[in-house]
This record gives structure tokens, C-alpha cells and sequence, in this order.
């Protein structure tokens, strides 16, 4: 698939402000901050929407929390390798395609294409592969044979499993107990209950046509990818063995990075999957998740829309830390009204002749982003600067273009 065009990052280095910090990101398999500073090039998979009612303020945050680290390992001088899926073939995207009578590869088109505008918007740095699961059908095909080799698959009915206890790790990345398993996997689409199956968690690694539904032919017979397949195949494909960062939402990380991980390290014969799993917190709205299934969305293409800035999007979903749950706030002192007049505070500083010294200011954001991507802090370290700027005798005439710069290359703030 087509990604979007990749916004300006300037190099911070090119400026004579030398490199950044390595980066320490909270790993949920260890439950530790974790230092992820490659020697050569960053290996990144962060997973991708399922493509309807995209793009609400929940993807935003966790994509943006993604986008900082690589600007932070771009500001180190790293070479970064990013892959992102799109799931445009699964259960939730064809049911509500039925429910809404739409041909579910438009809806998957049209919804892909609104994603790209609002990342475009928010200038987020595109994948270098964006892959949609139906043009990588093959690759879950020939992962899926490999866990048939391993004796780590069977069928209930024509349907194929993964049995998930034949990785010895299974479990070391969510570190939930069985019970907590089995009801997270029920609630997330898995299907505990059904008969035949030699564990309870056992999840589909193909699933046989069904009437009504898309189905592709292939060696395993006709029908379609599971989910956790899907990206397991496109890590090992894309990036390989042991990748720096396996990324997403917290509620990916059981059972989806759990199963996928365990997947690629049956197949790969114990080779770990990732090094790191970062994962972002969950915005919601109105004491509830924001999710597409309970509809209580705020969409960035409809703030958009109202004519709002995507520079003050991306400043409101900056102030809260990538790791926190929160609630997005509505009305005249809510999450977006801070961006707004953040945003305004910021560049009428930066349109000053003469600014506060940067070179506090440059690094205390460096600082800030490589201790966990703690964007609140580097939040507060840019409102101090324009504070002094406007209120003060500033003096430092190269102050508001460094800061400037900063900006846009560790923020992506311009
Ligand atoms: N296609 C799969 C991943 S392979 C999927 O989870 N798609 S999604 O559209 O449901 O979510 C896309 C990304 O946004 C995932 O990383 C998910 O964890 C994250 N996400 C979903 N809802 C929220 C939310 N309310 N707050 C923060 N992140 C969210
Ligand atoms: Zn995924």
C-alpha cells in the first residue's frame, strides 16, 4: 500500500546542536524502562487500524507516542525502519460493513485514505512499508505452514489453530494470569468457548471460507488470515528476528502481541520476537474507552473539519504523557482549547527578534523525550521559554529559530 508523504524533520545536528540522548522506553514484558539505542538502524512495527471510523483521537495518541521515538532515534543520528500494517480484512471490519450495507474493501479504502489525510495533517513520519493484510496474504500463508512443520497447528473443523503453549514463553509479554486470559481473550476477539479446540486460547491461524465473506485461495485451502497471523508475518518478513520495538495500544498487548510473538518464535525456533513492547495508554470519552464498536468517537478529521489546526491537535494530545489513560476533554477549557492557545503562546515567542537563551530549552526537551517520551515535560519546558521570551528582556537574537527548530524536529511542532 501507499503510506503519505513523509513531513520535513529537520537535523538538528546540521545546526551545530550536536545529537540526542539514547532513549529509555517502559517495556511491558519486563515492566522496566529499557534502553533501545541500536547501534545501526531502528527496527519499529507499530500495528495499524482496522480501517472504519478512522481516525479518532485514541489512534492519534498512540501513533503520535510512535512518532516521537523516532524522532528522537532520528535526532540520535539512527536510521530508523518502520513497518505498519493495515487490517483490511478481519471480523469487526466485514460486520460493519454488512451492518452498514458497504462493500467492506471500499469501506477498508475509504477509511485507509481518511487515515493517511489525518497523519499527513498531524505530521506524523509514514512507514516505510505500509502493508494491508489482504496484499500479504501469502506471507501469513507460508508463516502459518511453518507452525503446521513445528507440529504447533491443527484444525477444529476446518478452521486452523495455533496451540499457543507450544512457545515456552507464551504469556511473557502481558505477564496476566490464565484467568485474566481467557476473559481479556473472549473480549477481544477470541473465541475461548469453542469445541474442539486443544486450549482455550488457542487462536485461528486461518479461518475457512464462510458464506458471505471474502475468502482466497491457498495451500491451507480457501479462506482467510487470523489476526495476530497478519502482523506476525509482516514483522518477520519486514524487519526480522528480535526487532527493537513491537508498538501499539495497551490493548494489544494481550492477546494480540502476546499470540503474535508467540507465532514467530515457534516458526523462527525460539528466536525472540522483540526486544521492547511499548505500549500506549487509552483515550476515552465520557468515562468509557474511545472505540469504534461503542461509537463514543471523536474524529481528527472532524476537528478538521471545524477548521482547527492540526498543529493544536497534536499539542493537545502531546500534553498528556503516552503511557497515562485518559479522558479527552470537550468545551472552552478542554484538551483542545490548551492546544490552541499553547500554540498561540509558542508562536507569537518564536515570532519575537530576540528570545530567552535555547540551549536549556533544547536540551531540556531532549532530556525529557528520552526519559520515556515524557512529552508533558518537554510541554513545560517550552511554555517556560516562551514565558521568558514575552515577558522578559530577551536578548539572544539566534534563540527564537533554534527553538524553532527544536520544534519541529523532536515535537514536530511548526
Ligand atoms: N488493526 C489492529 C491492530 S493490528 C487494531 O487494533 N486496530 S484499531 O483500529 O482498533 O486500533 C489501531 C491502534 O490504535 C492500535 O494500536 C490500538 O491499540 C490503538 N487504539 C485503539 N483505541 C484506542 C484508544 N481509545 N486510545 C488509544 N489507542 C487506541
Ligand atoms: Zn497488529
Amino acid at each position: 500500500m501507499r503510506a503519505w508523504p513523509f513531513p520535513q524533520v529537520p537535523s538538528l545536528a546540521d545546526h551545530g546542536l550536536g545529537a540526542g540522548e539514547p532513549v529509555r522506553v517502559h517495556d511491558t514484558a519486563s515492566g522496566r524502562l529499557v534502553e533501545v539505542d541500536p547501534p545501526v538502524r531502528a527496527r519499529l512495527y507499530v500495528c495499524g487500524i482496522t480501517p472504519y471510523d478512522a481516525t479518532h483521537l485514541g489512534h492519534a495518541a498512540t501513533y503520535l507516542a510512535f512518532d516521537l521515538l523516532q524522532r528522537v532515534w532520528r535526532d540520535r543520528g539512527r536510521p530508523v525502519l518502520y513497518v505498519q500494517n493495515v487490517t483490511d480484512v478481519d471480523d469487526p471490519l466485514l460486520e460493519r460493513a454488512a451492518a452498514t450495507g458497504m462493500d467492506w474493501a471500499e469501506l477498508a479504502e475509504r477509511e485507509t485514505a481518511l487515515f493517511r489525510e489525518d497523519m499527513t495533517a498531524l505530521a506524523m513520519i509514514p512507514p516505510d512499508h505500509y502493508m494491508g493484510a489482504v496484499e500479504t496474504i501469502s506471507l501469513a500463508v507460508e508463516l502459518a505452514q511453518r507452525l503446521q512443520d513445528a507440529g504447533a497447528a491443527y484444525t477444529v473443523d476446518g478452521d486452523l489453530y495455533f496451540s499457543v503453549h507450544a512457545d515456552p514463553r507464551f504469556g511473557a509479554v502481558s505477564g496476566i494470569d490464565a484467568a485474566t486470559m481467557l476473559s481479556v481473550f473472549g473480549e477481544r476477539g477470541g473465541d475461548p468457548d469453542r469445541p474442539g479446540k486443544r486450549d482455550p486460547l488457542d487462536c485461528l491461524l486461518w479461518q475457512a471460507e464462510r458464506p458471505g465473506e471474502p475468502a482466497w485461495d491457498s495451500p491451507l485451502g480457501r479462506g482467510r488470515p487470523g489476526w495476530h497471523i497478519e502482523c506476525a508475518s509482516m514483522v518477520l518478513h519486514y524487519l526480522g528476528e528480535n526487532i527493537d520495538v513491537q508498538g501499539g495500544g495497551s490493548d494489544l498487548a494481550f492477546p494480540h502481541h502476546e499470540m503474535s510473538a508467540s507465532e514467530a518464535q515457534v516458526a523462527t525456533a525460539g528466536a525472540p520476537f522483540a526486544r521492547t513492547y511499548v505500549h500506549a495508554g487509552m483515550v476515552g470519552l465520557e468515562g468509557e474507552k474511545m472505540s469504534k464498536s461503542k461509537g463514543n468517537l471523536v474524529l481528527v478529521s472532524a476537528l478538521r473539519r471545524d477548521g482547527h489546526d492540526p498543529m493544536a491537535i497534536r499539542l493537545a494530545l502531546l500534553a498528556h504523557h503516552y503511557r497515562n489513560d485518559w479522558e479527552w476533554a470537550g468545551g472552552t477549557d478542554g484538551d483542545l482549547e490548551r492546544g490552541v492557545s499553547r500554540l498561540a503562546r509558542w508562536r507569537a515567542a518564536l515570532a519575537q527578534a530576540a528570545g530567552a537563551p535555547s540551549s536549556a530549552v533544547v536540551a531540556d526537551i531532549r532530556a525529557a523525550l528520552a526519559a520515556d517520551l515524557d512529552a508533558p515535560r518537554a510541554l513545560a519546558a517550552v511554555d517556560d521559554w516562551a514565558e521568558a521570551t514575552l515577558t522578559g528582556d530577551a536578548t539572544d537574537a539566534d534563540a527564537p529559530a533554534t527553538v524553532g527548530l527544536a520544534l519541529h524536529a523532536l515535537l514536530g511542532i511548526h
